[in-house]
């Protein structure tokens, strides 16, 4: 029997500018505040579904900044989804594909809300509807990207000693490559007996100087390096691959289905940085992983440092990974000085836990995002 259809009343994105607790230095941008992009949808039945369509740096890190997505949902998505089929989602996603090019962030953020609405008229958790959970919690790794060894060494140790985090991913390619490799080998070395070293370059270096660096990393234990070169150079990303250095990670290069099977194919990297936003929502997200599977290559969980809804979307789809063996990075609530959930993500013994309820089974503090929304006309 298929439901009785009920109609989207309404679709609408907020922007919300939240200081982060300190400075987080990356290649292509410093980052003092993110912005979230929420996407509240409201439905007959009078269930409402939240999604969130979050980037890093504005424009620095992706083609989408976060005012392109509201202006974009705003003007093209959501007149097209008011008066839909809410109970449908798969069909509202498909008409919106047809029709609107791009915008994987947007179609991300829409597709959660849609599917957290869906969820919750269906009783169960987000998870349930990507095949149910294979576990019940993920391991999260931390950021370092304060721009100073040393306080990165002191926040790693902090962390730890919380059982927070025991995977620490190093942000570099800002400073010269002599320097950066002396940044990583001091913090291996600080932490050595108690954290991972991983290392994300954001597409900072050149083929050669990641085979000079990849080579000083094996050395110091580094087990992974994210995307050291442009995410266009897949031949070079091989290249690196075949050299067996040091585990190769696919990030910005990994921008849904289509790239997931180009990379697969040619096995132009070891590892996935999985993420709903850059695979243009959590069914692209979920063919990326199934991609991945086919080809024998291994799964991280990635962020675009989303707050709560992006963070909890994330993890109710990984969740449901029949493998993540490089684990997740869904910290992105704990790097921002508010909280805008009406209780806090759960984070403890190094991993996020997934919530019971229905949906993404998190509740919004609307007040407080009211309070701390952007003024938008
Ligand atoms: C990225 O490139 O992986 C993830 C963690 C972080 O600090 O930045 C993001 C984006
Ligand atoms: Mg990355």
């Amino acid at each position: 029997m298929t439901a009785a259809p009920v109609k989207i009343d309404s679709v609408e994105t907020i922007l919300v500018d939240v200081p982060t607790i300190r400075p987080h230095r990356l290649s292509v941008a410093t980052m003092n505040c993110q912005t979230l992009v929420l996407v509240r949808i409201r439905c007959a039945d009078g269930i409402v579904g939240v999604g969130e369509g979050t980037t890093i740096g504005g424009l620095a890190y992706g083609e989408e900044s976060p005012e392109s997505i509201k202006i974009n949902i705003d003007t093209y998505f959501a007149p097209l989804l008011k008066g839909r089929d809410v109970t449908r989602p798969g069909a509202a996603m498909a008409n919106v594909r047809t029709l609107f090019q791009g915008n994987r962030f947007a179609k991300s953020a829409l597709e959660t809300a849609l599917f957290d609405a869906h969820a919750q008229r269906l009783g169960v958790p987000l998870s349930e509807l990507f095949g149910g959970r294979v576990r019940d919690s993920v391991e999260v790794a931390w950021t370092l990207a304060s721009g100073d060894t040393q306080r990165d060494i002191d926040e790693a140790a902090r962390v730890y000693e919380a059982k927070r985090h025991r995977i620490f991913k190093l942000k570099i390619g800002a400073r010269a490559l002599a320097d950066d490799v002396a940044h990583v080998v001091a913090i291996g070395r600080a932490l050595e007996g108690r954290g991972e070293v991983r290392v994300d370059v954001n597409q900072a270096w050149s083929e050669t100087e990641a085979i000079w660096a990849a080579r000083r990393f094996a050395d110091a234990g580094v087990t992974l390096i994210e995307q050291p070169i442009a995410a266009h150079n897949r031949a070079g990303l091989k290249r690196l691959t075949d050299l067996a250095i040091v585990p190769i990670m696919a990030d910005e290069a990994l921008h849904g289905p289509a790239d997931a099977f180009a990379l697969a194919s040619e096995r132009a990297a070891d590892v996935f940085a999985v993420k709903i936003a850059q695979s243009g929502g959590l069914a692209g997200a979920s063919q990326v992983a199934a991609i991945a599977a086919a080809a024998h290559l291994d799964l991280y969980g990635g962020t675009m440092l989303e707050g709560a809804v992006g963070t909890m979307a994330s993890a109710q789809l990984f969740s449901t990974f029949g493998e993540l063996k490089w684990g997740t990075e869904l910290f992105g609530p704990l790097l921002l000085t508010e909280e805008i959930l009406t209780e806090p993500l759960r984070y403890e013994n190094f991993a996020l836990h997934l919530p019971d309820g229905p949906g993404l089974g998190i509740a919004l503090d609307w007040d407080k995002i009211d309070r701390l929304r952007r003024a938008t006309h």
